[in-house]
């Protein structure tokens, strides 16, 4: 007696559940990943990724944690920093032409430039 077609059909199902839990589970152990946007700086493998960002006035920056052990900060030169935290977001809008530079004051050298104009 040959096995009926619908015996092999929840397997089929069970391997596509898999690869779709796969393709959203295995790609992202980083949290983001993929190109980053250009009004985006990501935190992870303490750097800044672009460590130097170019953008127009009136752009709001998102500087968007990667999952990671350590906590980051951004704390820019000019006053505004964001709280040391290992994920999540921290938004700044340059409203005026100029560079900023930043960096986080946790790790020696993990610095970032944002230049507006
Ligand atoms: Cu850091």
């Amino acid at each position: 007696m040959r096995p009926r077609p619908a015996l092999r059909r929840p397997r089929a199902l069970v391997a596509v559940a898999l690869l779709t839990l796969c393709a959203a589970a295995c790609g992202g152990d980083d949290g983001p990943s993929g190109p980053v946007p250009d009004n985006e700086v990501r935190v992870q493998n303490n750097a800044f990724s672009p460590a130097t960002r170019n953008v127009s006035v009136g752009t709001t920056v998102i500087f968007r944690w990667a999952s990671d052990a350590f906590g980051h900060n951004v704390t820019f030169s000019d006053g505004p920093a964001s709280a040391t935290q290992t994920s999540g977001t921290y938004t700044r809008t340059f409203n005026a032409a100029g560079t900023f530079g930043y960096q986080c004051t946790v790790h020696e050298g993990m610095t970032g430039t944002i230049i507006v104009s």
